[in-house]
């Protein structure tokens, strides 16, 4: 509009259009003036300190408690009553073997539980002396960084909360306890925050810190950023948006996205039912109890039944926007999240339960797959399906480090709902990512990669011309391509091999995480910290400066713990968030 009006004028009247298109600009730079303005009125809107549970605390200067919704809610449905069901155990019963050997077992793993720690502490002091309050730390360059849509609130800083308590490193603890009680939610350069990396890094990390320390302070902090974020369901249909735009926010403007990934629409079920548990405010839990609601009207009607498409569209609520499946990136955490809110309900919400055996029923015929290996390896991979009506649904053995952690959903599903032929599956699917970070150069698998499928999830024989002629013949036998070849610090392999050790009580899961740990410092060590890397195909590594917060939360805390005694986070007593943050289950 504005320039085809200014194109007519300089045609007409080339003096009014000179004085037009200075007007025009003279606006542009005042409201450019006026958001700079804000910005800084902001910054000096004063931050008032005061003494909180012994911690000098810093209230967010905006109260979104406070904000009136555009679309209130007239009852919110509480969590469900009675006493939490006595679920069948998730740990197996670990005994103490007094023999010379035992005691001897017992010192090698406490060694290596000193190794991740010192790999732990070499990240963390370069973090706090390099980057503290940013939200990463760049591990080549020494620098701290801001993440776009992270909120520059200090990622690292929180999501390393339950690490630092867990790897008894108090001290520390306490330094950054008393740091996250001064973040204001209020004060960022960022227009909009990513809800679903806000909610399971900062939220997930302050309520885990708390359930472990039980420090209040951290309550209150996780409360203020809680009601903060509740305002992403403040939107016509009461469904969360990827982007949570504060300025749209505090207008009642936000709407659902048309095509966002489903587990930014369906993983927050764990933090914001533990906010409903911790405060009594029912509106937490309300809020997730909808999006789960709209799964479960959903389940057997997509094109895949049992399963949710990659993406949703929630603003209009429709299901033919998008006909791919898959375990991997965008949808992961939505199945991850099905019997973890079951177990944190004390079983008490069967819905989870229906949700999970559908979908995995759903997994297990469609998406798994075996690959066919030289040695005829007993193990399983998950991969993507497409679903066109000519075709039916379509399998590709295409696989991701993110899909990893299905072998520990598998596990912890077959545990709670009595289903050993999940157990099962959990392991050969962990054990299927051990082997592929063992085919590498690196000793890491690739962040995405293709195998060669057998037509069944029984044996088949190795075919040595479909590989010659079918494969980038550089990787190892078995391998298709490795179309993405980084490693990004990820935790989800180790993630699934900790799950399976503490299930099934099998110390061969320690000696696999003994080797990927070693492979993974081999390969990502700087002389500040630990990097991603560009490919685990060479053992000769490129360091790209990147060390996400989850390498701090999740990845170095799974090694610590699978090297610790089975009795630190007790898996019947907590359950993780997708995060790696454990939170207390009701006993
Ligand atoms: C983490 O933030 C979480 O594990 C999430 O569910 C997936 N991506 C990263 C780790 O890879």
């Amino acid at each position: 509009m504005w320039t085809e009006n200014v194109a007519w004028q300089v045609h007409h009247h080339p003096h009014d259009a000179m004085l037009a298109i200075f007007r025009k600009k003279t606006r542009i730079f005042a409201s450019l003036g006026l958001v700079v303005l804000l910005y800084l009125l902001l910054a000096l809107v004063p931050e008032r300190r005061e003494t909180l549970f012994g911690f000098t605390y810093v209230r967010s200067t905006y109260d979104w408690s406070q904000h009136p919704l555009r679309y209130p809610i007239s009852e919110y449905t509480p969590l469900p009553t009675g006493a939490p069901r006595s679920l069948p155990p998730v740990q197996y019963r670990f005994t103490t073997d007094p023999s010379p050997e035992g005691v001897a077992r017992r010192e090698l793993i406490a060694d290596r539980r000193a190794e991740v720690k010192a790999a732990f502490i070499k990240s963390w002091t370069s973090y706090k002396n390099i980057g503290f309050g940013y939200d990463e730390l760049l591990p080549v360059s020494g620098k701290g960084h801001d993440v776009p849509g992270f909120g520059g609130w200090g990622a690292t800083l929180v999501d390393s909360l339950p690490t630092l308590w867990i790897m008894d490193l108090k001290e520390e603890f306490y330094e950054a306890t008393a740091a996250a009680a001064t973040i204001n939610w209020a004060r960022t350069k960022d227009t909009s925050c990513n809800y679903f990396e806000t909610t399971i890094r900062h939220l997930g990390g302050l309520l885990s810190a708390y359930d472990l320390s039980l420090e209040r302070v951290l309550l209150e902090k996780a409360i203020e950023l809680g009601d903060m974020l509740y305002m992403a369901y403040d939107t016509p249909n009461h469904m969360p948006p990827f982007w949570m735009d504060f300025s749209k926010a505090k207008k009642g403007q936000l709407v659902a996205g048309y095509h966002d990934p489903s587990a930014s629409v369906a993983t927050s079920s764990l933090e914001f039912t533990r906010l409903t548990q911790l405060t009594g405010n029912s509106k937490y839990y309300d809020a997730i109890n909808r999006v789960t609601r709209v799964l479960e009207e959903w389940q057997n009607r997509t094109s895949l039944p049992g399963m949710w498409p990659v993406f949703f569209d929630m603003a209009q609520l429709e299901l033919d926007s998008d006909n791919s499946f898959s375990l991997g990136a965008l949808a992961d955490s939505l199945y991850e999240y099905l019997p973890k809110t079951f177990a944190l309900l004390g079983g008490l919400e069967p819905v989870y339960e229906k949700l999970y055996r559908g979908a995995m029923d759903t997994v297990i015929e469609n998406l798994l797959f075996r690959p066919m290996t030289p040695n005829q390896d007993d193990v399983l991979f998950s991969g993507s399906v497409y679903v066109t009506p000519s075709t039916g649904p379509y399998l590709t053995a295409e696989s991701q480090h993110l899909t990893c952690f299905a072998g520990g959903m598998f596990g912890l599903g077959g545990k709670l709902f009595d289903i050993p032929e999940h157990v099962q599956i959990g392991e050969r699917l962990a054990r299927g990512c051990v082997w592929a970070y063992d085919a590498m150069p690196a000793g890491i698998m690739p962040e995405v990669f293709t195998l060669f499928k057998c037509e069944t999830l029984e044996p088949c024989p190795w075919d040595e011309d479909e590989w010659l002629n079918g494969a980038n013949t550089q990787l190892t036998r078995g391998f298709k391509t490795a179309r993405d070849p980084r490693y990004l610090l990820r935790p989800e392999a180790i993630e699934s091999v900790f799950l399976m050790y503490r299930m099934t009580g099998n110390p061969e899961y320690q000696e696999m995480a003994w080797k990927m740990f070693q492979s993974i410092r081999r390969a990502t060590e700087t002389k500040l910290a630990f990097s991603s890397i560009q490919s685990v195909r060479n053992a000769e590594t490129v360091k790209t400066d990147s060390m996400e917060s989850f390498w701090l939360a999740e990845t170095l805390r799974y090694f610590y713990l699978i090297f610790s005694p089975p009795d630190l986070i007790n898996l019947d007593e907590y359950v993780l968030n997708t995060e790696a943050h454990p939170l207390k289950r009701p006993r």
